[in-house]
């Protein structure tokens, strides 16, 4: 199949810049997310998302007539679903977003289109997307129903891009695709080859769906690793920056870099459906999540006992997003740190976040400067993100305060340091 007409649902951090490449390979590529917003400043050819050179190739796709934006499903020959799954109260994951994705692409689903599910998700979501999809259209057949004769062929094929690096990686990283059927996976494999230049690895749909997150496990157990480091370093006043460098010159060990916590909608998220399918069995992945998520707590109680030393703290927080040099402020550990100082009271708090225009609910009575102003007014600097205008403060601007260096880039100059590094 040529895929000359493909669609795909939710236009965020992963579908806009997968749809935005297919667009760059010629095929007509409809869009769909329930945001309005979203939806029209694409059509102006604009983005509503921070990430490297992808307001270029989005003006592009749009102008040349190739991406067009809509809120409603149009059919189409292949759908990527990349909707948000998110996790709900217990850690318990939340597939209300699949579902609604399956209810909205249904109706105008016909014989021979692939269905494509690119969300993170649970083991076993892909059967449930089969499932919902069938509920809507008794008068299709599906792979659960009659196999390789199916008239609907479903994969997952979930998305491991970098945010920030997102289309290099969509284009270089090797895809995992996981049929329903064998069917199924060569027509996805054809859909992908349309611009991965990494290998495509044909797999079922339960190993693809465990593979994406035994990834993302796999990164929070070994960030874990140097967090724990980092917390036994503060009782023996070691540097954890210099020890991790050491340590790392072993052939054998490439330890991580501690933070100030685990933030973003995947790896403070995905290593929980893997506890949630079971919790007897994934102990070490539920702890490293535990350790992960008390960080933030770490880098308070540090900030507070540099704030008893004035008597009206003057602290400045550099960063909100979850990592460097992105705009992504989901379940960052800078804005839990940010707004539970606020919370207690610690003392004045600004905020220099270089991505963001606004500064959002949870930071009310908080004020948004930029880096000179922030430098002159505070007593205390608490770096939460290595966002690259930060690496460039030199170390004489920094030498009359407080730093407080969560990841390492001041201190790792060697900087003379006031407070205790987290
Ligand atoms: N972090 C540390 N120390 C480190 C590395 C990261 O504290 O040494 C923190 C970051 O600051 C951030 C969090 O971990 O708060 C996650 O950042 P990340 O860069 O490790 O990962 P994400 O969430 O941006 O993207 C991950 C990637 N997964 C893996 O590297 C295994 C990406 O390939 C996935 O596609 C993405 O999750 C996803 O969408 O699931």
């Amino acid at each position: 199949m040529d895929f000359q007409n493909i669609s795909v649902i939710g236009l965020g951090y992963i579908g806009l810049p997968t749809a935005t490449v297919f667009a760059s390979r010629q095929r007509t590529v409809i869009g769909v997310d329930v945001n309005q917003h979203a939806v029209d400043t694409i059509n102006q050819g604009k983005i509503h998302i921070v990430e490297p050179d992808l307001d270029m190739l989005v003006h592009a796709a749009v102008s040349q007539g190739y991406l067009r934006a809509t809120t409603k499903p149009e059919p189409a020959d292949a759908f990527l679903i990349a909707v948000p799954t998110p996790f709900k109260e217990g850690h318990k994951p939340d597939l209300s977003y699949i579902e609604a994705a399956a209810t909205a692409v249904a109706p105008v689903l016909k014989k021979g289109d692939l269905v494509i599910l690119e969300s993170t998700s649970p083991v076993g979501t892909t059967d449930a997307l089969a499932a919902w999809l069938a509920a809507h259209r008794p008068d299709l057949t599906f792979p659960q129903q009659c196999g390789e004769a199916s008239d609907i062929r479903i994969a997952h094929c979930p998305e491991r891009v970098l945010p920030g690096h997102v289309l290099r990686e969509l284009v270089e990283n090797d895809r995992i695709i996981g049929g329903m059927t064998a069917a199924c996976s060569r027509l996805a494999c054809q859909l992908y080859e349309l611009f991965v230049r990494g290998n495509c690895i044909v797999t079922n749909a339960r190993t693809a769906e465990m593979c994406k997150l035994t990834e993302n496990a796999f990164r929070d157990v070994n960030i874990a690793f140097a967090n724990e480091l980092s917390a036994i370093c503060d009782v023996l006043d070691v540097s954890v920056w210099e020890l991790i460098s050491h340590a790392n010159r072993h052939p054998r060990v490439n330890i991580l870099q501690p933070g100030p916590g685990v933030g973003g909608h995947c790896i403070a998220v995905d290593p929980w459906f893997l506890v949630d399918s079971a919790p007897e069995a994934a102990r070490l992945i539920r702890t490293a999540r535990e350790v992960n998520d008390y960080k933030p707590h770490r880098v308070l109680e540090k900030v507070k006992l540099a704030a008893g030393r004035f008597k009206q703290p003057k602290i400045a927080c550099f960063g909100l997003a979850f990592k460097a040099n992105i705009d992504d402020l989901r379940e960052s550990p800078a804005l839990e740190i940010t707004s539970s100082l606020i919370e207690a009271a610690v003392g004045e708090v600004c905020v220099v976040e270089p991505n963001i225009q606004n500064l959002p609910k949870a930071l009310e009575g908080a004020i948004l400067c930029d880096v000179e102003r922030a430098l002159k007014w505070a007593d205390i600097v608490v770096l939460l993100v290595d966002h690259k205008q930060f690496a460039e403060i030199p170390n004489d601007r920094l030498q009359s305060h407080v730093v407080i260096d969560t990841r390492g880039i001041w201190s790792n100059r060697r900087i003379a340091v006031d407070a205790a590094v987290v």
